[in-house]
């Protein structure tokens, strides 16, 4: 299955002076030199240094580890033992961000996303000795280098390959979750690396892929620095970039790219455009920039009045067609309920924003658009027999609808509580498949006060992916299926992708997470 979201409009809006905002908050990236720290030739385990003696020659691999995962610029240096080098040094390079990526043949690739995205290289090298900056950035902990060939006369030897880490992540070392729990600790750990890695000239979703800042995920990361990082003028750069670069009509688009020049990408997905309205509301409240808030919000408020053209005569949003929407990466998954979801979300934090901003009139009718479209979602999505939300004509069950019914607040306490533990006692509900979804799921539990179970989800979820070998969350993680993939191709998944960084922001937000086993 392919996914296509382009819209064909392409008419754009550009408001220069907030594309300026954020075009001098671009950041200065921190710089870092990182040498591997073993390596293994032809199956055996040795020092870089060891390796670095040793003559290799056609069909010789080496895979260097370096420890943990970075994002930067690879330079190699290369000398020749014998010689004259009568022929070029033909290599091939891999990149990987764990050590399942070091098995995988990208020549068997069929997935539809561009396979440019795989990290590999083939080099050819005229003169030795040579030192080669490589220009593409990439992601990774490993780097597989095959020699393909030298000549009779000359073996290669690899003399260095550092990595140039970059990174706008402040140098302060944020203080671990006050736990001794070890896989908490680690959980937090990895999520802040794995923030980290994402934090470039704008938060990056994944510096594998896409490395571009997409608004849903700037939501969650957003959350997480404003606990641990504190770089609140990358946040304010973000903002500026999406009000500054939108649709004709206002619209937010759902990703941007900062090179090779400032451009919104043609993809309007309604929860993230939604989703401007509680970046900006975090931003002022944790920053408390009434500036920026005061110049950002009527793109806000656009958000909420364009979503609402979609909504139905009997008060709940349409089903997927006029508009498109994201949620998830589930296969199959009807997407209505959890749309409206993230409509009566959105409002609630609108109404925030207009007490923030003493809009009292908007945050009045945002109010009533509230009521008349929770008791829709109770009217019209409750499913009597089953007691559960409903989704689409075809009255789907999934877990993604519970949990936005619950984040919107259409259930009060304790039918919340009670929503998820009936939900979870269900075998048939279309499940979650990105820790994106899930973070949502275990956020959802905390706000019905169900903190055992939250913190149950949490060690089993992003534990399961630290048991794995991470050393960064993942864009997608599915235990009861490895291979999933939304491209066609796992090849393609990223290994560090920025919604999957919460815990960082739940451990420190909800402490009771903390002292449940
Ligand atoms: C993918 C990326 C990104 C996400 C979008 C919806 O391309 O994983 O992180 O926000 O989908």
């Amino acid at each position: 299955m392919s996914t296509n979201w382009s819209q064909r409009d392409t008419r754009r809006k550009t408001i220069p002076e907030f594309v300026e905002k954020a075009r001098a908050l671009r950041p200065a990236l921190r710089h870092r030199s990182v040498a591997p720290v073993s390596a293994r030739y032809q199956g055996e385990l040795l020092t870089p240094g060891a390796l670095a003696g040793r003559g290799l020659g056609r069909g010789d691999t080496v895979v260097l580890d370096y420890g943990d995962h970075h994002v930067g610029f690879i330079t190699l240096t290369l000398k020749e033992e014998g010689g004259p080098t009568d022929a070029p040094a033909f290599l091939r390079l891999k990149m990987c961000e764990n050590a399942d990526e070091l098995e995988e043949d990208s020549a068997q690739y069929d997935g539809w996303i561009g396979k440019g995205w795989l990290q590999e290289e083939w080099l050819h090298i005229d003169q030795l000795p040579a030192v080669l900056r490589l220009p593409r950035r990439y992601a990774l902990r490993y780097l597989r280098l095959e020699v393909l060939d030298t000549s009779p006369n000359y073996r290669v030897l690899l003399a260095g390959a550092e990595i140039d880490a970059v990174t706008s992540a402040p140098e302060c070392s944020v203080p671990p979750v006050d736990t001794d729990d070890p896989l908490l600790r680690r959980i937090d750990a990895v999520s802040l690396h794995t923030l980290e890695e994402c934090m470039q000239e704008v938060f990056e979703d994944g510096p594998k892929r896409d490395r571009r800042l997409w608004i849903g995920d700037l939501r969650l990361q957003a959350l997480v620095n404003a606990s641990t990082f504190r770089n609140f003028d990358l946040v304010k750069r973000c903002l500026y970039l999406f009000a500054g670069l939108v649709r004709e009509d206002g619209a937010v688009g759902s990703c941007l790219y900062a090179e090779p020049r400032l451009e919104v990408d043609n993809i309007f997905l309604l929860d993230y455009s939604l989703f401007f309205v509680p970046v900006l509301l975090d931003y002022a409240r944790a920053s408390g920039d009434a500036e920026c808030l005061r110049e950002l919000a009527p793109t806000a408020h656009r958000q909420l009045e364009l979503a609402r053209q979609y909504l139905g005569p009997d008060g709940v949003m349409e089903e997927e067609g006029r508009y498109v929407c994201f949620i998830d990466w589930k296969n199959g998954l009807n997407k209505q309920a959890a749309m409206q979801g993230v409509w009566l979300y959105a409002l609630r934090q609108g109404i925030d924003l207009c007490r923030l901003t003493e809009d009292k009139a908007r945050g009045d009718s945002y109010r009533e658009w509230y009521e008349q479209g929770s008791r829709a979602a109770r009217e019209v999505l409750w499913d009597e027999e089953r007691s559960l939300f409903a989704s689409g004509r075809e009255r789907q069950f999934s877990w993604a609808s519970q949990i936005w019914m619950c984040l919107a607040g259409v259930p009060e306490q304790p039918q919340a509580a009670a929503l998820l533990d009936r939900a979870a006692r269900q075998d048939d509900l279309v499940g979650m498949t990105t820790p994106y979804l899930y973070h949502h799921y275990v956020q959802a539990l905390l706000e019905c006060g169900e903190t055992r179970c939250a913190a149950q989800a949490l060690r089993r979820y992003w534990g399961g992916m630290i048991q794995r070998g991470a050393d960064t969350f993942w864009e997608l993680f599915d235990p009861e299926d490895p291979l999933a993939s939304p491209y066609g191709s796992r090849m393609a998944n990223s290994y560090c992708h920025a919604w999957s960084c919460t815990p960082a922001y739940l451990l420190r937000q909800y402490g009771e997470l903390l002292r449940e086993g």
